[in-house]
């Protein structure tokens, strides 16, 4: 297991107090849908995906970044045991949804600009850091039942 120091949780939590879940949810998948088109093939029941706007502006994109991003907050309470955490959440994507795991990669990278353009100046380098560890630790946890 990956360990969190006191000040990495603490750069965690300080940012996640202040998170909008729907907004930067919404933010972070529509811009993952965006920027990485291919990414649009898993939510063809989603409608509308046919330009930037009508991705941002997609009431089921930002239904479902919400979605992905309350489960984060599991993430921000569960640091140390990752994996078992996101155990389910891994069976589902390989098993059910067939996410490719680069995406998971992807998607934290796009949440990480997302909260530099929300947070600004306050994600310092430090904070950034602590919050990619997170991101890719839970990438790593769910590709952990992948098989
Ligand atoms: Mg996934 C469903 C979490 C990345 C594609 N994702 C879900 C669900 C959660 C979740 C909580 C709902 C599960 C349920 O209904 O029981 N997803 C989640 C996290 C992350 C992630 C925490 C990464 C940090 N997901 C992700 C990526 C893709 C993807 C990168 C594809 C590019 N997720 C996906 C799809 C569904 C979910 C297609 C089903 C959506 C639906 O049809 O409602």
């Amino acid at each position: 297991m990956v360990h969190f120091t006191a000040e990495e949780k603490a750069a965690i939590t300080g940012v996640w107090s202040k998170v909008d879940v729907e907004q930067a949810g919404g933010e972070a998948l529509g811009r993952l849908l965006v920027v990485y088109p291919w990414t649009q093939r898993f939510f063809d029941s989603f409608g509308n995906l046919s330009s930037p706007s009508a991705i941002m502006g997609n009431p089921k994109v930002k239904a479902h970044g919400k979605k992905v991003l309350t489960s984060l907050g599991d993430a921000v309470k569960n640091l140390e045991t990752l994996k078992g955490t996101f155990a389910q959440l891994s069976e589902l994507h390989c098993d059910e949804l067939h996410v490719d795991p680069e995406n998971f990669r992807l998607l934290g990278n796009v949440l990480l600009i997302v909260l530099a353009q929300l947070f600004g100046k306050e994600l310092t380098p430090q904070v950034q850091a602590a919050w990619q560890k997170m991101m890719t630790g839970v990438a790593n946890a769910l590709v952990s039942k992948y098989h």
